[in-house]
């Protein structure tokens, strides 16, 4: 509606000249609030849709990140199969007692294991066990020769033991002892105070007997794996 059928519209009612030009300027005065309503609400507008179409596209780009992350990890699961599959083919002649298992050494169709930590003879019989193996039975020169040079000189706990009757040795597994090699040190077991019942090797590879709860360490020996 322009001003001048306004006027005429005002006329019409009785209006005087007065109210006329109150009205037209009232007229002007609302015409442009409108305009910078509508020019906010445009922006409101634009602003809300780029922040939407933004929002969008984050979410767009996240799950096909997401999708990317998992089709990669799945190829690295398969190649860690292949690997793992390829690697145990290859070496098991190489590495009868594991190609993943660096703490067991093969030797004369069986695992040994030595440890890296001291402690009493009992506790070293139950880690041996709780390995499924058990503390060294050594019935040949040829695993004393194996045993000597792997320990260099120090102590390590053997499977045998008086403990049941004063200087009846047993071995851990049964191996009868009075038949089989032995390779105690000149003038051992001496059962010194009375109470050495747990033999160990020492310098050059000999036996010791000395007291259960000293800390050494300990050779485990368990059969190859299936
Ligand atoms: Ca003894
Ligand atoms: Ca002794």
């Amino acid at each position: 509606m322009d001003e001048e059928h306004l006027q005429d519209d005002l006329q019409v009612f009785g209006a005087n000249p007065g109210d006329t030009r109150a009205a037209t300027s009232h007229l002007v005065c609302c015409s442009s609030k409108d305009r910078n309503f509508t020019q906010r609400l445009r922006s409101f507008l634009t602003i809300y849709l780029l922040l939407a179409l933004s929002f969008l596209l984050i979410i767009v780009l996240f799950a096909v990140s997401l999708s990317r992350v998992s089709a990669i990890s799945s190829k690295l699961n398969e190649v860690s199969k292949d690997q793992k599959h390829n690697f145990s083919d290859r070496d098991i002649l190489l590495f009868p007692c594991g190609p993943s298992s660096r703490e067991w050494e093969y030797f004369g169709g069986k695992c040994y294991y030595f440890s890296l930590s001291r402690t009493s003879w009992h506790e070293a019989k139950a880690r041996c066990e709780e390995m499924h193996s058990h503390l060294a039975v050594i019935d040949s020169h040829a695993k004393q020769n194996f045993v000597t040079f792997r320990t260099r000189n120090e102590r390590f706990w053997i499977g045998l033991t008086d403990e049941n009757a004063e200087g009846e040795w047993e071995w851990v597994d049964g191996t009868d002892y009075k038949t089989t090699f032995t390779f105690w040190k000149e003038g051992e077991p001496n059962n010194s105070g009375s109470n050495e019942d747990c033999a160990h090797v020492w310098v050059s590879g000999e036996w010791n007997d000395v007291h259960c709860t000293f800390k050494c360490y300990y050779i485990c020996q368990k059969p190859l794996p299936r």
